[in-house]
């Protein structure tokens, strides 16, 4: 046995015995990252403790529609990843479970914030900011200026050349909109959204898919997390990287146990795995570019630079209630989807 493997096979004795009960070998685990994270997130956890996992991933809005609709009978354990946002509203509609981890001390000063404003429901697992990117070679071909602003995007030679997701499905658009709203106020941010509403090509179900599609050449931008857009430069896509210029949102990607989970040992042994830094470097593997929330796990030297960028004060507490948030996506559906384009 590898000293990994040890090392968890021992955690995992010490858990089962905490909670006096036997071991089921199995996990019903929910993902909202990148799938090629989520994926291996799941048969590294299976290695490392011999439980099974079973993984679905879904939207970080979709995650959360799902567990509150599956509340009075839990289907999932765990749900790692996605959003900090709609992690902090299930914590306060109470779908999810109170849970101190004995990693809690390895970890970043924002991942304990999320926690402790979440009545402990959530926490921190990384973080990461929101921008935008482009695809150089059409840019240059649709001969359009280069933008570096949020509002460099409302101009209209730009229409039908940007692309970004649907707020209610995507925890990345979620955050475009609040982030919006905090940095422009809420009457100039929602013209903004109605007038960048003018310039969409297509509102996609998952946050990350508008700047797959700009590196494939299908848009010239996406509005995504920098380090999604990051991601497909590395691969070799020709995407440049965007901060906006009137600053810019962030999330804090959390994580939570499923209140009733059937699974509740295996889920928090989960929990406590994902939140060290053995588990958090694979995130490398994957060129997934967050800042991990282990103080000891590594960042990459690719990561965008948090230092760099001009950050605002993301009001968390407010933005991930379920009054706020239920409102402005109502207030996004009614006053800007139905917009003619
Ligand atoms: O893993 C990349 C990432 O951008 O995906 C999460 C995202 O919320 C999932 O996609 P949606 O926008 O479709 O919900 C982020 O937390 C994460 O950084």
């Amino acid at each position: 046995m590898s000293s990994k493997k040890l090392q968890f096979s021992l955690l995992l004795v010490a858990v089962l015995m905490t909670a006096g009960t036997t071991r089921a070998d199995k996990l019903t685990y929910y993902c909202s990252a990148q799938e090629d994270w989520c994926q291996l997130m799941a048969r590294s956890f299976e290695e490392a403790t011999g439980i099974d996992v079973n993984m679905t991933r879904k939207s970080s809005g979709e995650t959360f529609a799902q567990i509150r609709a599956e509340a009075s009978n839990p289907k999932g354990d765990v749900w790692w990843g996605g959003t900090g946002d709609p992690h902090l509203q299930a914590a306060e509609e109470g779908l999810t479970e109170e849970y101190l981890s004995p990693m809690r001390g390895e970890l970043q000063d924002w991942a304990i914030s999320q926690a402790e404003s979440s009545g402990n429901r959530t926490i921190g697992i990384y973080s990461g900011a929101l921008g935008y990117g482009y695809n150089t070679e059409l840019l240059a071909a649709n001969n359009l200026p280069e933008p570096a602003c949020w509002n460099d995007l409302l101009k209209p030679e730009f229409k039908g050349h940007v692309q970004m997701a649907n707020p209610n499905s995507s925890g990345t658009a979620y955050t475009t909109l609040a982030s919006i709203v905090q940095i422009f106020g809420e009457d100039e941010g929602f013209e903004f959204m109605k007038g960048l509403h003018a310039n969409i090509n297509q509102y996609t179900k998952s946050g990350s898919a508008p700047i797959k599609a700009a590196g494939r050449g299908e848009t010239t931008i996406g509005i995504v997390f920098m380090h999604d857009a990051v991601k497909q430069a590395v691969s070799g896509f020709p995407i440049k990287v965007v901060a906006p210029c009137e600053g810019t949102g962030y999330e804090i990607g959390s994580m939570s146990i499923i209140a009733g989970a059937r699974n509740m040992s295996e889920a928090k042994l989960f929990y406590d795995w994902a939140l060290s830094a053995e588990a958090q470097n694979l995130a490398l593997q994957v060129n997934a570019f967050q800042v991990p929330s282990n103080s000891n796990a590594e960042t990459s030297s690719s990561a965008p630079d948090m230092s760099m960028i001009k950050l605002i004060d993301y009001d968390f507490a407010k933005y991930g209630s379920s009054a706020e948030r239920k409102r402005l996506l109502q207030k996004w559906d009614e006053e800007v989807s139905t917009l003619p384009q």
